[in-house]
């Protein structure tokens, strides 16, 4: 029987790849960009809004959904696409990153994560199993492995022991998800900036023959050519006929320099969190509207936009929001930069289509390096 997750590459223009990834809860334009809805909420954002700027998917967190409301609750109340009311696929990670990055004490082993929750400091355990279940209870349509993510700079023996140990995760990550047609388990590649270590993690990951890969343990603190190396070095052992999803990345540059290098799928809480903190991205390179400067400014972010935040509001106007604290600041400026970010996608995956990507990228990279308008 076929099944009902499918990944269909329908055309390529160098290495950059433009696909359809689908599933029974809706299909994946790529390269895509997944806004980041951590608790389930894309902050800031109606769903509405989100899905009428282009998004196909959106992330949610494992880490954080078992704290609060907990998984067998979310299961209870029908599930997080019902609860969230978001009837399209949701990606779900596997919660190893986010441990790591945000509760307290914590012991990672071969069993899995022991931590300290960041909501009420109660103790937690996960393990891959767990992690999975935790996954199934909120019916994510693409679950990720359980794996451990090293900080860089990091010692040799630190990245390769992390490395390895993430590699049997995900065969125990594997048996737990079992066979489920319609919806799909990544592994995550690790090894650091380590070449060979990266090579081997894809390739022993490609043996497991996954629905869908990851390249995680990257834009974790080294400069951006050392991530693009590492891409470089990943993706040939990387299976071509299947995604590749680029963890927690990333900037319009990032993303564009790794769709040319054959990523497929991209997170990032660039877009809201910096909306939030004042942000904007525009086609003109990014703005801070905290600055001074724009206190009298009428103009709009863009007025050829086709976001109502970047066309209607002016500059004078979002500045005042965003000194005075208000909601509205964030709301708007976050509605910009996901508008911007879904726009971008849409731009790169037209210029696959048409055989004009690099031409694309380099017009795109020109108009931000002109500066504000
Ligand atoms: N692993 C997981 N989630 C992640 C990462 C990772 O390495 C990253 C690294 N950029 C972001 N999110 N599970």
């Amino acid at each position: 029987m076929t099944d009902t997750f499918q990944f269909k590459l329908l055309a390529t223009d160098g290495k950059a790849r433009r696909g359809e990834v689908s599933m029974p809860r809706g299909t994946i334009r790529t390269p895509a960009f997944m806004p980041v809805g951590t608790v389930g909420t894309v902050k800031a954002m109606y769903l509405d809004q989100v899905r009428e700027l282009g998004a196909d998917i959106i992330l949610g967190n494992t880490y954080h959904l078992m704290l609060r409301p907990g998984p067998e609750r979310v299961a209870r109340l029908g599930g997080l696409h019902e609860l969230i009311r978001w009837p399209h696929p949701i990606l779900t990670d596997s919660g190893g990153f986010q441990v790591m990055s945000l509760s307290g004490l914590r012991k990672l082993d071969e069993q899995g994560v022991t931590f300290k929750s960041h909501v009420d400091g109660a103790l937690h355990h996960m393990s891959p199993e767990r992690s999975i279940e935790i996954q199934g209870l909120l019916d994510s349509d693409i679950q990720m492995q359980l794996d451990e993510c090293v900080a860089l700079p990091a010692s040799p023996k630190e990245i390769e022991r992390a490395m390895e140990m993430s590699l049997r995760w995900a065969e125990r990550c594997k048996v737990a998800f079992g066979d489920q047609p319609g919806k799909a388990m990544f592994g995550i590649v690790q090894g650091g900036d380590i070449p060979h270590l990266r090579v081997r993690s894809a390739e022993a990951l490609a043996e497991l023959n996954l629905k869908g890969y990851a390249i995680g343990g990257l834009a974790v603190g080294e400069p951006q050519e050392v991530m693009l190396d590492m891409i470089d070095t990943t993706i040939p052992h990387m299976p071509f006929e299947k995604p590749r999803y680029l963890m927690g990345v990333g900037t319009p540059d990032d993303m564009l320099k790794s769709v040319a290098r054959g990523i497929d799928m991209f997170d990032c809480v660039m877009p809201t969190r910096s909306g939030r903190h004042g942000l904007a991205f525009t086609r003109r390179g990014r703005i801070n509207l905290r600055n001074a400067r724009h206190a009298e400014d009428m103009r709009p972010l863009d007025e050829e936009s086709n976001c109502p935040a970047a066309r209607d509001y002016s500059r004078a106007y979002l500045h005042h929001l965003i000194r005075a604290n208000e909601s509205l600041g964030g709301m708007l400026l976050t509605w910009n930069n996901l508008s911007y970010y879904q726009d971008l996608m849409a731009g790169i995956r037209k210029a696959i289509e048409e055989g004009r990507f690099a031409d694309f990228m380099a017009e795109t990279q020109e108009n931000w390096a002109r500066g504000d308008l």
